[in-house]
């Protein structure tokens, strides 16, 4: 039972030691749209067809909501109607981005951009999913999530928009802040192999 408890000690060290050296928080502000409005965010407000996006209250939570029409909705370089927030990242920091989307009818589709890059493209989506993009690499203080959608027949709700850091890319210098903690983390598992060998040595005496 000792070994069992000792194990499950080392094991919570080592969890803690990763998200501290991550600091993983949500870099989005509003991204639950549990504010009831798009603050936070940003939305054109003459898109060329259909709606802008907008937030409602689907039952018990608020979610984006856009009904935009047709495929130049889509295009981001034009005047579609789009969704984005300028984040504050890290440059030469990785970041995963995780949302829940929802479209009904088609067609519907969704791009969503990081930066001026497209990472992902969804055609004719259909019930709720948890979407997931990873190690997408920030280039400056400040990068671009944007969402373009279209949805002819109905509406596609987005939610739950989340993104955080994960890890610095390969080649870069952790800060020194984040040394220090990675430093921490080690002392602290150390500290818990060392007090499992106590414990095991009392049992096995
Ligand atoms: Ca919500």
């Amino acid at each position: 039972m000792k070994r069992l408890l000792c194990a499950a000690v080392v094991a919570a060290s080592t969890i803690g030691f990763v998200s501290a050296a991550n600091a993983a928080t949500n870099i989005v502000v509003n991204g639950d749209f549990e504010t009831g409005n798009l603050s936070g965010w940003t939305v054109n407000a003459s898109p060329t067809g259909g709606y802008p996006w907008t937030v409602t209250d689907a039952s018990a939570t608020y979610t984006a909501e856009t009904g935009c029409v047709g495929s130049a909705c889509l295009n981001e370089s034009g005047n579609p109607a789009y969704l984005y927030q300028d984040l504050n990242t890290t440059a030469g920091t990785l970041y995963n981005l995780t949302f829940d989307f929802v479209a009904s009818g088609t067609p519907n589709a969704l791009k969503v951009l990081w930066g001026s890059d497209v990472v992902l493209d969804l055609t004719n989506v259909g019930s709720l999913l948890n979407y997931s993009v990873s190690n997408l690499l920030a280039t400056g203080g400040t990068t671009r999530l944007t969402f373009l959608g279209r949805n002819d027949p109905s509406y596609s709700h987005l939610d739950n928009v989340n993104v955080q850091a994960v890890a610095s890319a390969p080649g870069a210098v952790p800060e020194p802040a984040s040394w220090a903690m990675m430093i921490l983390g080690f002392l602290g598992v150390g500290a818990t192999v060392r007090s499992k060998r106590r414990a095991d040595a009392m049992v096995a005496a």
